[in-house]
């Protein structure tokens, strides 16, 4: 399966996903692609409708301490339910779909999900740090939310001018 990153300004980063139904091999085959896409280009995680696919999965590899993301790491998330969430942290956050830009986001500091593997089966994940901090923004995205959008109006302006002006050169130098 081919995928790419869809990148903002696209729609489909707007649009709300839908409740995965059937574990089957096509959804084992989206998480398959999804996770050597997000290792080659950087990423630590990845939803679904990044790479055009509206369905509430998402992906997680956050590095260790030596900077490693071995494949044991990933987490495969569907359908998650925040259960509880506490506390406040910031983080300077960056996104696959807004490539280039990273700004300060305010987030829960810990957090306590519900959700399913690719098979089905009912988890629970109790998180803190970074990894609390990844899974609330790739939760965003299943509402068609970005990290942006938490921007005061100066910022939200100040990255929209400057998100233009790197569109164009990178458009230039192809
Ligand atoms: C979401 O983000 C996240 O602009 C995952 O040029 C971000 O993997 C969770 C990336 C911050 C927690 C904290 C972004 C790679 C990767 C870029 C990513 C880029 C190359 C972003
Ligand atoms: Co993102």
């Amino acid at each position: 399966m081919k995928l790419t990153i869809v990148e903002y300004p696209d729609k489909r980063l707007r649009e709300k996903s839908c409740e995965v139904k059937d574990f089957d091999d096509s959804l084992h085959e989206l998480l398959d692609a999804m996770n050597p896409l997000m290792i080659s280009t950087n990423g630590i995680g990845l939803a679904a409708i990044q790479v055009g696919h509206p369905i509430r999965a998402l992906i997680l590899n956050i590095p260790d301490e030596e900077g490693e993301q071995p494949p044991e790491n990933l987490l495969e998330i569907i359908n998650p339910v925040m259960t509880h969430k506490s506390g406040e942290t910031t983080y300077q956050e960056g996104c696959l779909s807004v490539p280039q830009f990273y700004e300060d986001i305010k987030r829960y500091e810990n957090i306590i999900i519900n959700y399913q593997d690719r098979y089905g089966n009912t988890k629970t994940l109790e998180a803190n740090g970074l990894l609390a901090i990844a899974i609330q923004h790739e939760m965003d995205h299943l509402e068609g939310i970005l990290f942006i959008d938490k921007l005061s109006y100066a910022r939200r302006k100040k990255f929209e001018k400057e998100y233009k002006k790197m569109q164009k050169e990178r458009k230039n130098s192809k």
